[in-house]
């Protein structure tokens, strides 16, 4: 898995453009600085994933669960494989048998999907591929300042412009009337191949749009307010973690954080089809933690 190696430095974490989502936490802004790391210049890719599955046989928390959360647009099931309907997110339908291996459910597969990021990937099956590879889940604040790319400030990993200012895409997010018309201006309905688009300014591509991320820490809505200067770790505990860069669901009407300081949380056994994962080297930074 080809890596970037980030740069030492102090940045200014949290939202800086006013569009925070009340209650993510985004904010104050406050400075953290971070150690050297490297990090995946994509997130995991089903090919990849598919590599960690024939070495270890690793049955991830959908296939032993036996269903997983898929757009309804995406949907590849018989009617009676879908198992339930959120109230306040019907557009997300539970579908049995759908996995990593079948993003839409039982009739899909991973054909032409090998260089698509891997979804359907619960925390702790990330945490289990990174047992195996060696490596570590980002922490929050290496995630963000990563997905920055040397731009101080800015909302975006390009800049401040907006996605698809001057027709041409820079993310895979959502075009047209959410959740029902898609106008795919950028190309996707679902996931983009991990190199679509162009990477920032540190290499790395997609932070924002096509699929969530998992961080390592808990997530705390409080604490950028408490939380210590160099190298924050997260919270010490939690019963949800963080997911970072928003994905090819959001839409500025519906879940604005396709943005470089935007949070979100879930359950660490939670798997969907808009989330996936990158990882982090163990290094020295890692030894003196
Ligand atoms: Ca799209
Ligand atoms: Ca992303």
């Amino acid at each position: 898995m080809p890596q970037v190696r980030i740069p030492a430095g102090v940045f200014v974490m949290g939202d800086s453009s006013g569009d925070r989502n009340p209650g993510d936490g985004e904010s104050p802004l406050h400075e953290v600085a971070i150690d050297t790391f490297s990090i995946d210049a994509t997130t995991v890719t089903n090919e990849e994933f598919a590599r960690f599955v024939a070495a270890t046989g690793y049955r991830t928390e959908a296939e032993r669960f036996g269903f997983s959360a898929v757009f309804h647009l995406a949907l590849a099931a018989s009617p009676a494989d879908i198992l339930g309907q959120p109230p306040g997110t019907p557009w997300w339908l539970g579908v049995r048998g759908a996995d990593w291996a079948h993003p839409g459910g039982p009739k899909s597969s991973l054909e032409g999907l090998g260089e698509h990021p891997a979804v359907h990937v619960s925390w702790n099956d990330a945490q289990a591929y990174c047992a195996w590879a060696g490596r570590r889940l980002p922490t929050e604040a290496e995630w963000e300042y990563a997905a920055r790319g040397g731009l101080g400030g800015a909302k975006y990993p390009w800049g401040d412009d907006e996605p698809g200012v001057g027709g041409a895409w820079r993310a895979n997010i959502w075009q047209g009337e959410f959740p029902r018309t898609n106008s795919l201006d950028d190309g996707y309905l679902t996931t983009a191949p991990a190199r679509s688009y162009e990477p920032n300014g540190f290499g790395l591509w997609q932070c924002v749009g096509n699929v969530w991320e998992w961080c390592a820490d808990a997530f705390d809505a409080a604490y950028y307010g408490a939380s210590p200067a160099s190298n924050p770790p997260g919270p010490a505990a939690g019963d949800v973690r963080v997911l970072r860069g928003g994905s090819y669901l959001c839409h500025i009407s519906y879940c604005n954080r396709y943005r470089n300081s935007a949070r979100s949380q879930n359950t660490p056994d939670s798997s969907m089809g808009n989330a996936g994962f990158r990882t982090v080297s163990l290094d020295a930074h890692e030894m003196r933690r």
